[in-house]
């Protein structure tokens, strides 16, 4: 069948962007998914008083812009689905009505958590009981924060909605929870594939907040009639789809029916391989690998990596002093800087929260007795020199882990316009780079609409579609192989997992 249009969100931490997908078929009956953005718009972290959150009603309001645009150019989806970034929420009164502004995840009311929560669970139960990496911002810690300043919110609320739960009961007025995301918390429990109430109940976090979660590719029901009526717009479906971002892109990676490695770039960098299910081994712990739920039946094993992150606050911190540089130029400017003159290891912990990157990256490097980056140029390089080596640190445990070689590295997500940065990777590894889609978070979000439309088998299909759609930029080892080789050793010296 063709014809069918669908809508989807894409809410990163950078940017949130609306975009339609139409799945057309040629002469042959060949069916390609054409993809065309309406809408984007920034995704900005606010600080109010001591905390930091998100702008929730404000992403709303662009998404009601999304919605009406779609319309206005002619296009009349028959679904719409929403992802985000992991882990966030928002808490629901007894009215349904939601209890304040989301917190940030770089908020900073979760430091030193992650030690306090392992000193009561215990470490290895934590993650036998979770499949998770211990991350400073994972849901968890969020509630135990909450838990520990007494806060009134958590006392009244009576449902917790994670951020695309959220926006989706926002324009449908229904309540759901999707698997992908309710695996991000730390909170599910990946053995009994349920909520870990008796951790709950350890750390006093309520169980009754926690609906039981639903699987990518169900429909969760029409926009409600006020939102209709706003937009004067006709109704649509809201699909649960992988509604966290990472497993979307990873729906949309082009891959066959081999094993493959993926790296999801954007403000995260999340690197790892899919597997049918959790693997809960020694190593993992070790090697501090997440085990995150995945759409149709899949479990992806990776690390999460500070990412891009690093770049964007150099270039928040450069535009605030008006020294606006574009990323394309940034880019440009790191090509010429001088090759391996410092690296950084991209998950130092001072990296995570907002604010003063390239003085915590000069420091690093002072502190590591490399030269000083000054020049934009030099700090950019040093960045992506550094990310491509932490990606080359990755794949090797992920191979570890998983007793296999992988031939490549499928990239996908924003960060893959880094040319640089796709050419710094296919080096470091010394395996070829497949890269694109770009936009693979929206791509795999409008496959799993058109699995719950019945447009769309399975995952298997929806990612022949995904080759069959989008080109792909091949990017084969070219350059210094002595030198990478040389800097890796510099970069296993830091001595980090
Ligand atoms: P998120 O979904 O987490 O908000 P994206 O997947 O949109 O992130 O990726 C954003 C990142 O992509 C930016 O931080 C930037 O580094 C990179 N990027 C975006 N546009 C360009 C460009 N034109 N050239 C190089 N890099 C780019
Ligand atoms: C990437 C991402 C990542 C999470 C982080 C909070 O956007 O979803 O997978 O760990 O945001």
């Amino acid at each position: 069948t063709t014809g069918t249009t669908v809508l989807a969100f894409d809410m990163g931490a950078s940017s949130g962007r609306a975009l339609i997908g139409q799945l057309q078929a040629d002469a042959n009956g060949d069916r390609k998914l054409e993809v065309s953005e309406i809408h984007r718009f920034p995704n900005h972290a606010i600080q109010v008083g001591n905390h930091l959150h998100w702008d929730i009603l404000r992403l709303l309001h662009e998404m009601k812009k999304g919605i009406r645009l779609a319309f206005q150019n002619g296009y009349e989806p028959s679904a719409f689905g929403i992802d985000t970034w992991g882990v966030d929420f928002g808490l629901l009164d007894a009215n349904g009505e939601l209890l304040g502004n989301p917190y940030h995840y770089r908020d900073s009311q979760t430091d030193g958590l992650i030690e306090e929560v392992s000193g009561l669970i215990g470490q290895e139960a934590l993650f036998k009981q979770s499949g998770l990496q211990f991350m400073p911002f994972n849901t968890l810690y969020q509630l135990y924060a909450m838990k520990k300043a007494a806060s009134p919110k958590l006392d009244v609320a009576q449902t917790l909605l994670l951020t695309p739960d959220l926006l989706t009961y926002l324009l449908t007025g229904i309540k759901s929870c999707e698997f992908t995301m309710a695996t991000t918390t730390q909170l599910f429990h990946p053995g009994t594939q349920s909520w870990n109430s008796e951790l709950m109940d350890k750390l006093g976090i309520p169980s009754r907040l926690f609906l039981t979660p639903v699987q990518p590719g169900t429909i969760i029901g029409p926009l409600s009639d006020t939102v209709v009526d706003e937009l004067g717009v006709s109704s649509m479906l809201a699909v649960a789809v992988g509604t966290h971002d990472t497993e979307s892109a990873i729906a949309a990676v082009p891959a066959g029916d081999e094993p493959f490695a993926f790296l999801v770039c954007g403000t995260w960098s999340l690197l790892g391989t899919e597997m049918d299910g959790p693997l809960l081994s020694d190593d993992t712990l070790k090697l501090d690998f997440s085990n995150e739920g995945g759409v149709g039946g899949t479990y992806q094993l990776l690390k999460n990596i500070m990412g891009l992150w690093l770049l964007q606050e150099c270039k928040r911190e450069w535009d605030e002093q008006g020294n606006e540089i574009g990323f394309p130029e940034l880019v440009r400017l790191a090509e010429q800087a001088e090759p391996f003159r410092s690296l950084v290891h991209p998950d130092d912990p001072r990296f995570f929260s907002p604010g003063g990157m390239a003085n915590k990256i000069r420091a690093i490097c002072e502190e590591t007795n490399q030269p000083v980056p000054t020049s934009e140029g030099e700090i950019v390089r040093c960045i992506l020199e550094s990310l491509a080596l932490r990606y080359r640190q990755a794949l090797e445990q992920a191979e570890r882990l998983t007793e296999r070689t992988y031939g490549g590295l499928h990239m996908v997500g924003g960060g893959i316009q880094n040319r640089l940065l796709c050419e710094f990777t296919a080096n470091a590894i010394g395996k070829p780079v497949w890269a694109g889609p770009i936009e693979a978070s929206a791509i795999g979000n409008m496959l799993m609409q058109l699995v719950a439309l019945g447009q769309c088998r399975d995952l298997r299909e929806a990612r022949k579609l995904v080759a069959a759609s989008f080109p792909i930029d091949v990017y084969e080892p070219s350059y210094d192989a002595a030198g990478w080789s040389s800097a890796y050793g510099t970069f296993l010296g830091f001595g980090r997992v």
